[in-house]
């Protein structure tokens, strides 16, 4: 990885790549065991099929204070049983680090949770969404195209999965009588 960042100007195609891109993530069901509420539908699901779930497209920047890191999502539209596609979901390794969401396709919504305190905002087209520091934040598909969004983190901020595979997240998002249902676990 480049240690010093320079200007630059990146393209986000058609379907969402973000060009050029220093790393690349695919994110399948079997990445995911155990983060879909029912576990049946999850073997059932992965019996079938190792569907891709989502896949990220990154310009890394070096790893400081003061730089800012894009990405893009691709999450693809899908269901494990009743429950939505989503991300993995973390904290900042740098818990006040905060980030920045613009939506850029599809729809869905963004999961955010602090201590006790959670919250779900829209995902979508022109939505920017703000992740303050210290809130876990996952994204989930609720519709039938890819949800596409952009986001900008700061260079030092990391993932930290371990807390959400461990404790997971306090919200999840199904499909209820036809609707999208946000349900609080807690
Ligand atoms: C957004 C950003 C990335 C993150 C990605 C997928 O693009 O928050 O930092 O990697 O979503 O989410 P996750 O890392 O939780 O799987
Ligand atoms: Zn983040």
């Amino acid at each position: 990885m480049n240690l010093t960042s320079k200007p630059i100007s990146l393209v986000v195609d058609e379907r969402g790549e973000l060009r050029p891109a220093t790393s690349t993530i695919e994110r399948r069901l079997s990445h995911m065991r155990g983060m879909y509420a029912d576990a049946e539908a999850e073997r059932a699901a992965l019996a079938q099929d190792d569907a891709l779930v989502y896949e990220v497209y990154q310009y890394d920047m070096p790893e400081f204070v003061g730089e800012l890191v894009v990405c893009t999502t691709v999450l693809h539209p899908g269901k494990v049983g009743d429950e939505f596609f989503m991300t993995k979901g973390h904290f900042h390794e740098q818990r006040d680090r905060a980030e920045v969401y613009y939506g850029l396709s599809g729809e869905g919504r963004l999961l955010l949770a602090k201590d006790d305190e959670f919250a779900d905002v829209p995902m979508g087209a022109s939505t920017v969404a703000y992740v303050p520091p210290y809130w876990a934040h996952r994204t989930v598909n609720t519709g039938d195209e890819p949800l596409v969004f952009l986001a900008v983190y700061p260079g030092d901020a990391g993932h930290d999965y371990g807390t959400i595979e461990t404790d997971g997240f306090p919200q999840l998002v199904v499909e209820r009588d036809g609707a999208v249902a946000v349900l609080s676990e807690r």
